[in-house]
C-alpha cells in the first residue's frame, strides 16, 4: 500500500525521535543559539485542548526551522503543577494531589508526544518536584534576605468555602473566580513581596522588549505611575496634618473638602463626639467591601462627615473632612483633597452631600458636563490664573516646596504582591518562627518538603492545612536549639512559573537555580509564546523575580523574555441562525430593533457562503454566523485527540497554523482540517504515485528545468520569510502552490523534491521524515541544512523571438519561456508591435507561420 497513512507513520517517527534522542539540546558555544519557549501547561484533569497545540505548533516550527538553519535550539517543556484543582479534588476524594498531578502529567506528556513536538524531554521540569521547588524556596530566601519578602497584617479576600485567600484578580463580583463562592474581607497575617521597589525598572525596561504593544501598555497601566505632589493640610484645632497625594496639585485652590479612607489612622483622633457613632458605623460598612467594589465609578457615593476641618494651605480656608469608601486605604496616602470642579467622583460626592464646588480650570464655552477634566487656563487660582495644567503644576509644586507644605511625588498603582495562600498543594515557605520572629531555613537544609497530611481541608478559621501536620510544624532552630514553628502558609501558583525558564537551561545543576555559564549562553529567551491572559500577572511577576536574580548575580540579563507573542484564541465552529418573523424567514440585515423574531439554528449543510456573507442555500437570505468560545456547556469543544485519530497529528498541526494569522482569534472548522489533510495526501501522491499496489517512487534523477527551479525557489523564499515573520498560514499556502505546480510535471527531480520535503518538515514533521526516508536516507532530516535561496532562479525565464513580415525581421519580442509555445499569445503580442503594425496596415494576412519558441513570420498581401 502506498497511500498516506498517518497513524502508522506518526507513531513510527515519534518512537524514532525518542529512541534516538533526536532533539536533545547541546550547548555548542561556537554556534548561535535560539531559545524558544512555550508557556508551560497546568496539567488539568481534562487533558489538552486545541488551544495548546496552537502556540506549541508555532514554537515547534520555529525550533525545527532554526535547527536546520544551524542554530543550537533550546525547546523545552514542563508542568506548572501546583494549584487549586488537584487540591479540591483531594478534599473531595482523599486522593493525594501528587497522585492526581502525576496522572494528569502522564496524560499531557502522551498527548504532546502524540503531536510530534520536538522537545528535549531530558529537560522536563515539574514545579511540584522537591528538586525543583528547592530552588523556588532558595529564590524566596534571597528575597527574604534583601528585605523584599515581609509579613504583614493585610485585609485580604477570604473565601471561607475554599478556605483560602484570593488575589484581587481571583475575585469577580465578590465571588471566587474558581467555583463562584462568596468572598469576604478579613485581616490576616500574610507574606508579601515588595514588587513596588522594582516598579520603576519594571516600567522602564518594557521599552526595549519586542512584545505586543498592547501587552506592554497593560503592564504600564498596571504599574500605573503618576507624577503629582504630596500636600500637607493642617487639621483645624488639632495638632495633626493630613498628607494627601494628588496628580493635580494645580487644582489646589478648588479643594473644597477632604476625604480620608475609613481605615485612615487619623480618623478616630479627629472625629468629633457628635459624629463618633456615625463614623464607627460607616467604618464597619466599608470594611465589608473589596477595593474593586469601592472603586466602581457608577456606584452611589457614600460617606460621613467627621466633624473636623482642615486648612487649605493655598488660601487658608477651612474645609470639612469626610470619610468615604471611594478613597482607598492603601493607595497614595489614604487621603485626598477633593476637587469637585475637576474630578468626577468628587463632583458626584459634593452634589450628593451639598459641598461647595469651585472650578479652577476654565471649561470651553460649549461645555455642558459637570466636572471638567481636560486642559484649559486656570481660574479662581490666584497666582496660577491663566496657566495651562502642565505649567500650573510646575508652578504650584515650586510654591509648595518653597513654603514647606508639600513636594513633588511619584506614585504607583502597583501594590506589593500578596504571596501566601492557605493551601496544601503549594511550595512550603523555607521559614521557621523562633520567638515569634520569622527566620530563614539554611540553604543547605532545602528543600523544605511538603509533609503528608490526612485531610487537605483548611480549617474554617483560615488555618492552613499544613497546621495539622503538628510533627512537621513543631521543630527546633538548628542554630540555637530553641523551639520553633514552621510557616504553614504555602506559596501561590505563580511562584513556580516565575523562573521555570531558567531551570530548563541546566535542570540537573545543584549549585544554583541555573548553571552560570550555560545561563550566559542561553539567556534571554529569544521567543516566548503563550496566551494573552498572562499579559499582566505571570509576565510581571516573572520579570520581577528575574530582576531580583539579576541583582543577586544569578542571571546575566535584566529581562527574561526578549520577544513575546500571544496566540489568538481558537473559537468553536461557526454557528448559523436564521431569523423568523411572522412565520417567514427574513434576512439577518432586515431584522430591526425591537422586532419579535424567532431564532432558528441552522445546520452547516443548509448554508452557503456568498461573498463575505452566509446565506441559506440557494437563496439570498442572509443568516447570522457567529463563533463562540469553546465550552463544555455549549458543547462546541473540539478534542485534539479526536482530530489526531481521524486525520493525524500532521493535519492537526498544519490546520492550526493554516487557520489564519497566529495572533488572531479564529473559529475552528472541521472542513478546514479535511482540506489540509487532502493537501498532505496530494503531497504524498506527488512522490509515490496514485493508488499503486506497490510503492513507486515518482522522483527522477533528471536535471531540473528552469521552470521547476523557479517553482522550488519561490517556495523556499516564501516559506523562509514567512517562518521568520511568523506568518505560518501563508507559508503553508506556498507549500500548497508548490504541490499544485509540481503535480503537473512528469516526475519530480530529486534535487527539487528533497528541498521541498525539508520545507514541509517543520510544519508536518512525520510525513516529511517518512518521505525523506523513502527517498533513501537513513537518518532524520531534523538537522539537514535548510534549503538556500538562489535569487537568480526566481527570475522568470524569457525567450527573444524575432517577428518577420514577409520574411524580413521587423521587431523582436521577449516572451516568458512558458508562453513561448502559446501561438495565440505570441501572435497577439507580435501584431501589437509598432513596427509590425506599420507593415500590416492596409494589408491582409494570408499566412501566419509560428515556430514555437523560435520565430514568427506573417505573410501579407
Ligand atoms: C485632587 C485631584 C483633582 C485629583 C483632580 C484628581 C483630579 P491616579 O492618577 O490614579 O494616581 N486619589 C489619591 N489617593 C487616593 C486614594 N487613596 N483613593 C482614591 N483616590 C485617591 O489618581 C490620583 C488621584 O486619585 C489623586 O489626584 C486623588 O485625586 C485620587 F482634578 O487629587 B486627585
Amino acid at each position: 500500500m502506498s497511500s498516506y497513512d498517518p497513524a502508522s507513520i506518526e507513531k513510527k517517527w515519534q518512537e524514532y525521535w525518542q529512541e534516538n534522542k533526536t532533539f536533545k539540546t547541546t550547548t555548542d558555544k561556537d554556534r548561535p543559539k535560539y531559545y524558544v519557549l512555550d508557556m508551560f501547561p497546568y496539567p488539568s484533569g481534562s487533558g489538552l485542548h486545541v488551544g495548546h497545540p496552537e502556540g506549541y505548533t508555532a514554537t515547534d516550527i520555529l525550533a525545527r526551522y532554526k535547527r536546520m538553519k544551524g542554530f543550537n535550539v533550546l525547546h523545552p517543556i514542563g508542568w506548572d503543577a501546583f494549584g487549586l484543582p488537584a487540591e479540591q479534588y483531594a478534599v473531595k476524594t482523599g486522593t493525594h494531589p501528587r497522585k492526581t498531578t502525576e496522572n494528569n502529567i502522564t496524560r499531557f506528556r502522551e498527548q504532546l508526544q502524540m503531536l510530534g513536538f520536538s522537545y528535549d524531554w531530558d529537560r522536563e521540569v515539574n514545579t511540584t518536584d522537591p528538586d525543583y521547588y528547592k530552588w523556588t524556596q532558595w529564590i524566596f530566601l534571597r528575597l527574604f534576605e534583601k528585605g523584599l519578602a515581609y509579613e504583614d497584617e493585610q485585609p485580604v479576600n477570604w473565601c471561607p468555602e475554599l478556605g483560602t485567600v484570593l488575589a484581587n484578580e481571583e475575585v469577580i463580583d465578590g465571588k471566587s473566580e474558581v467555583g463562584g463562592y462568596p468572598v469576604v474581607r478579613k485581616p490576616m497575617r500574610q507574606w508579601v513581596l515588595k514588587i513596588t521597589e522594582y516598579a520603576e525598572r519594571l516600567l522602564n525596561d518594557l521599552d526595549d522588549l519586542d512584545w505586543p504593544e498592547s501587552t506592554k501598555e497593560m503592564q504600564r497601566n498596571w504599574i500605573g505611575k503618576s507624577i503629582g505632589a504630596e500636600i500637607d493640610f493642617p487639621v483645624y484645632e488639632h495638632n495633626d496634618e493630613i498628607r494627601v497625594f494628588t496628580t493635580r496639585p494645580d487644582t489646589l485652590f478648588g479643594a473644597t473638602y477632604m476625604v480620608l479612607a475609613p481605615e485612615h489612622h487619623l480618623v478616630d483622633e479627629i472625629t468629633s463626639d457628635e459624629q463618633k457613632e456615625k463614623v464607627e458605623e460607616y467604618k464597619e460598612y466599608a470594611a465589608q467591601k473589596s477595593d474593586l467594589e469601592r472603586q466602581e465609578l457608577t456606584k452611589e457615593k457614600t460617606g460621613v462627615f467627621t466633624g473636623a476641618y482642615a486648612i487649605n494651605p493655598a488660601n487658608n480656608k477651612e474645609i470639612p473632612i469626610w470619610i468615604a469608601d471611594y478613597v482607598l486605604a492603601h493607595y497614595g496616602t489614604g487621603a485626598i483633597m477633593a476637587v469637585p470642579g475637576q474630578d468626577e467622583r468628587d463632583w458626584e460626592f459634593a452634589e450628593k452631600f451639598d459641598l461647595p464646588i469651585i472650578r479652577t480650570v476654565e471649561p470651553p464655552e460649549d461645555f455642558e458636563g459637570k466636572a471638567y477634566t481636560e486642559d484649559g487656563p486656570a481660574i479662581n487660582s490666584d497666582f496660577l490664573n491663566g496657566l495651562k495644567i502642565t505649567d500650573a503644576k510646575t508652578k504650584i509644586i515650586e510654591w509648595l516646596e518653597e513654603n514647606g507644605v508639600g513636594k513633588k511625588s511619584v506614585n504607583y498603582k502597583l501594590r506589593d504582591w500578596l504571596f501566601s495562600r492557605q493551601r496544601y498543594w503549594g511550595e512550603p515557605f523555607p521559614i521557621i518562627h523562633v520567638d515569634g520572629e520569622p527566620k530563614a531555613v539554611a540553604d543547605d537544609d532545602l528543600p523544605v518538603e511538603l509533609p503528608e497530611v490526612d485531610n487537605y481541608q483548611p480549617t474554617k478559621d483560615g488555618e492552613p492545612p499544613l497546621a495539622k501536620a503538628e510533627h512537621w510544624v513543631e521543630t527546633t532552630d538548628p542554630e540555637t536549639g530553641k523551639k520553633a514553628l514552621r510557616e504553614t502558609n504555602t506559596m501561590p501558583q505563580w511562584a513556580g512559573s516565575c523562573w521555570y525558564y531558567l531551570r530548563y537551561i541546566s535542570p540537573e545543576f545543584d549549585g544554583a537555580p541555573v548553571e552560570p555559564e550555560e545561563e550566559k549562553y542561553w539567556m534571554p529567551v529569544d521567543m516566548y509564546v503563550g496566551g494573552s491572559e498572562h499579559s499582566v500577572l505571570h509576565l510581571l511577576y516573572a520579570r520581577f523575580w528575574h530582576k531580583v536574580l539579576y541583582d543577586c548575580g544569578v542571571v546575566s540579563t535584566e529581562e527574561p523574555f526578549q520577544r513575546l507573542v500571544h496566540q489568538g484564541m481558537i473559537l468553536g465552529e461557526l454557528e448559523y441562525t436564521a431569523y423568523e418573523k411572522d412565520g417567514k424567514i427574513i434576512s439577518a440585515d432586515e431584522v430591526e430593533e425591537g422586532d419579535d423574531v424567532n431564532r432558528k439554528p441552522l445546520d452547516e449543510s443548509d448554508v452557503e457562503k456568498k461573498g463575505d456573507r452566509h446565506v441559506m442555500k440557494g437563496t439570498e437570505i442572509t443568516v447570522n454566523s457567529k463563533a463562540h468560545k469553546m465550552s463544555k456547556s455549549r458543547g462546541n469543544v473540539i478534542n485534539p485527540d479526536d482530530v489526531v485519530d481521524n486525520y493525524g497529528a500532521d493535519s492537526l498541526r498544519l490546520y492550526e497554523m493554516f487557520m489564519g494569522p497566529l495572533e488572531q482569534v479564529k473559529p475552528w472548522s472541521t472542513k478546514g482540517v479535511e482540506g489540509v489533510n487532502r493537501f498532505l495526501n496530494r503531497a504524498w501522491r506527488l512522490f509515490f504515485g496514485d493508488n499503486h499496489e506497490e510503492e513507486i517512487l515518482n522522483i527522477t534523477d533528471e536535471e531540473p528545468s528552469k521552470e521547476q527551479l523557479k517553482v522550488l525557489h519561490e517556495a523556499i523564499q516564501k516559506v523562509s520569510e514567512d517562518i521568520e515573520g511568523l506568518r505560518f498560514n501563508t507559508a503553508i499556502s506556498a507549500l500548497m502552490i508548490f504541490v499544485n505546480e509540481a503535480n503537473q510535471w512528469e516526475g519530480v527531480p530529486r534535487s527539487v523534491a528533497e528541498p521541498f520535503v525539508k520545507l514541509l518538515s517543520p510544519f508536518a514533521p512525520h510525513i516529511a521524515e517518512e518521505i525523506w526516508s523513502k527517498f533513501g536516507h537513513d537518518e532524520s532530516l531534523a538537522y539537514e541544512p535548510w534549503p538556500e535561496l538562489v535569487e537568480e532562479y526566481l527570475k522568470a525565464e524569457t525567450i527573444d523571438m524575432p517577428v518577420q513580415v514577409n520574411g524580413k525581421v521587423r521587431a523582436n519580442i521577449t516572451v516568458p519561456a512558458e508562453k513561448s509555445k502559446d501561438k495565440d499569445f505570441v501572435l497577439g503580442l507580435a501584431k501589437q508591435q509598432e513596427n509590425v503594425e506599420r507593415y500590416l496596415d492596409d494589408t491582409t494576412i494570408v499566412k501566419e507561420i509560428f515556430v514555437p519558441g523560435r520565430i514568427v513570420n506573417l505573410v501579407v498581401k
